[in-house]
Formats: structure tokens, sequence, C-alpha cells
């Protein structure tokens, strides 16, 4: 049993000025020579020694950052991973390239620890789109409501919740709740939200969130491309469109992608998630053709293009002067940080309990 519940529109705006802020940031980023390029990487090397620092990347960001992350004894994997590795990890600072709830995420488990990211504004549009103020208003009507949340949220949203979940967990998570009898509220991603209560059948409120480079994707197209290459095996994120889901081989998060390119007969795969992932991708399987499922984009008209602008914001430069000057830390009141730890640290557990 599901309802569908939307208490405010979510906001296209504020998410289009976001997308604009960080073309600017990606042009600066960009624009760089081969040999700044090498330079920037060898100071930011000896920086992350001198600061005691490791860098903390996500899939999703670039391959130069993925790559520097490997070489300095940092990690690029997803979410829930990182928050792991950082919490972890014995240094003191974490350089966290991806999104911010991503370096978010890393301050609440360690607040002993300083915080750093490339650029603050790298936003991600399912947390745009459940600011905090409706968000609570909307739980306030739900009492009888376990509230659960994707970690792609603020602190703020989080501290509201009983649980937060990535992809790769969520359906464990809400599985365990049903079972328990309860009734949930979800938050942000619709797609996610309905794929999970579909593959449950538990009794979800959904928040009508979305992330603008998955609901990018073409059911349509897909079909076309998938005539094109019969043999292709279809993978698919579950923050995609329902229609996109229902045509994928594999539905899963992107450890759970990376995982298939690897172990699956297949010799070419169709993805339908940001094509930063695609860097592992090839390392994991360097001899398979990957191909981008189609979007948006293929009118020319896509805003994302199956790649997230604000991951994208993530680069060398920024990154240098980040540790350089020990600017862009995330810093988050005390009593908002207490109160997001609970949900986290839940999923924390509930994950090392699963195989
Ligand atoms: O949790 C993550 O890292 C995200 C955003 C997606 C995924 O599937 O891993």
């Amino acid at each position: 049993m599901s309802a569908l519940a939307n208490p405010a529109p979510v906001l296209e705006k504020p998410i289009d000025d976001a997308i604009r802020r960080a073309d600017d940031v990606i042009l600066q980023q960009r624009n760089i020579s081969a040999d700044e390029k090498a330079e920037l990487t060898t100071r930011i090397k000896q920086l992350l020694k001198q600061r005691n620092a490791v860098l903390v990347a996500h899939y999703y960001t670039s391959a130069d950052l993925q790559i520097l992350a490997d070489e300095t004894g940092g990690f690029v994997s997803d979410s829930l991973d990182m928050a792991r590795f950082g919490t972890e990890h014995p240094a003191q600072t974490l350089v966290v390239a991806g999104v911010r709830f991503m370096g978010e995420t890393a301050k609440i488990l360690n607040p002993e620890k300083r915080i750093f990211m490339p650029d603050l504004n790298a936003e991600c549009s399912l947390d745009i789109g459940c600011p905090a103020d409706e968000f609570n208003a909307f739980c306030d009507q739900h009492p009888d409501r376990t509230v659960v949340v994707y970690a792609n949220t603020s602190a703020e949203v989080k501290a509201r919740a009983d649980w937060v979940v990535t992809s790769g967990i969520a359906l464990k998570v809400i599985q365990h709740l049903k079972d328990q009898g309860k009734k949930i509220i979800w938050a942000p991603d619709k797609h996610l939200g309905n794929y999970v209560q579909q593959q449950t059948g538990a009794d979800m409120l959904l928040w009508q969130g979305s992330c603008v480079i998955h609901d990018a994707f073409k059911a349509s197209a897909l079909k076309k491309l998938m005539q094109q290459h019969p043999d292709a095996a279809v993978l698919v994120h579950p923050e995609s469109p329902e229609d996109v889901i229902a045509l994928a081989d594999v539905v899963g998060s992107t450890t759970g992608l990376i995982k298939a390119v690897a172990t699956m007969p297949n010799q070419t795969f169709i993805v339908a998630t940001d094509n930063g992932i695609f860097h592992k991708m090839k390392l994991a399987a360097p001899d398979k053709t990957l191909l981008e499922a189609p979007n948006e984009g293929v009118g020319a008209t896509c805003i994302s293009c199956a790649h997230c602008p604000w991951m994208e914001m993530n680069g060398l430069k920024n990154l240098a002067q980040a540790l350089e000057n020990e600017t862009n830390e995330i810093l988050i009141e005390e009593n908002i940080r207490k109160k997001a730890y609970i949900p986290i640290k839940r999923l924390m557990d509930f994950a090392a309990t699963q195989t």
C-alpha cells in the first residue's frame, strides 16, 4: 500500500540558479593547461601530507580527482563507504570531493576532525528540493510515521529523521521497518522511493524530489539503443524514472553497478547513472564497452547530460586552494549535528549487521 503526497512544490528556480552558479565554477576549473595540472597535482600531494589530510572522493567526481585520491592513500566510493572510510581513517583532516551533503555527513560523524571541500556550493537537486522547514511541517502532519531520508539531504533534514539510508541499503532498511509494522515517510527522491515501495510493499508517503541527472534518462530512446545493442546489459540507478528502471537488467547503487560490470558476462553495458562512474567501471573491466543511456541531451536540451554539474565543480584548482588556505570548511551547528548523528549512526550500525 502506498500514498503519494506532495506537501510543497519542489522548487525549480533555486535548482536552475544553482546550476548556473555551478557552470561558472566549472569553466574556471576546466581552464587549465597540462603543466598547471601537473603542478597542482604535486602541490596537492604535498599539502595533504603537511595537513595530515586524506582525500575522499565520490565515484561521480572527475577521473583526475579519483586518481589523486587513490594515489595518495585516500578513497573513492559511494557516500556510505566514504563516510565509513572518513570515520575509520586516523587523519584529522578530511577533504571531501563530492557534493555538500557528503562533507556534512563526514562532519556529523567526525566532529573532532576538520572537513574541507573544494567548493561549498556543490549542491544536490535532491537536497535543494527538500527544504528543512517544509519537510518539518510535512513530518508534523504525520506523527505516526517513521521518517526515512536519503543521504542526499541537508544536516537539518537528517536531524528530523529516524533513519538515513543510501541507495545501496534502502531496500534492506525499508524491509526491516516494514517487518516491524512501521509506516514510513520517505524523502526526497520520488523515483527511488517508488522503486523501494514497489519492491517491499511498504506503506510509504513520498516526498516529490528528484535528481536532475537521473530524472533526465529517457525510456523511449533507451529502447532504441537496446535494439542496436541486443546483447548489452542495461544497468540503471534507482533514482531514474520508473519506465527506465523497468528496462533494467540490474537496478543498483553506484557500487552495485560497478560490481555488475566487473562480474556479468556481457561485453557491452548501457549505463543509466552519472557518467563519472565510468572511470571506476573501466578500471574494473578494461575490455568491456560502456555506453551512456540516452537522456534529454539527445536533443541537446539537457541541463546535466548525464553528469552532475555540482560534482563537476570539484577541480584541482579549488582543491589546492582549499588545502592551501584552509578555506571551505564544513561547520555545522552542534545541536543539529547531534540530532543528525542519530539516524546516520543507526544506518551505519544496521549496515554493519548486513552481509
Ligand atoms: O550514496 C551515494 O553515493 C549516491 C549518491 C549514489 C549511489 O548509488 O551510491
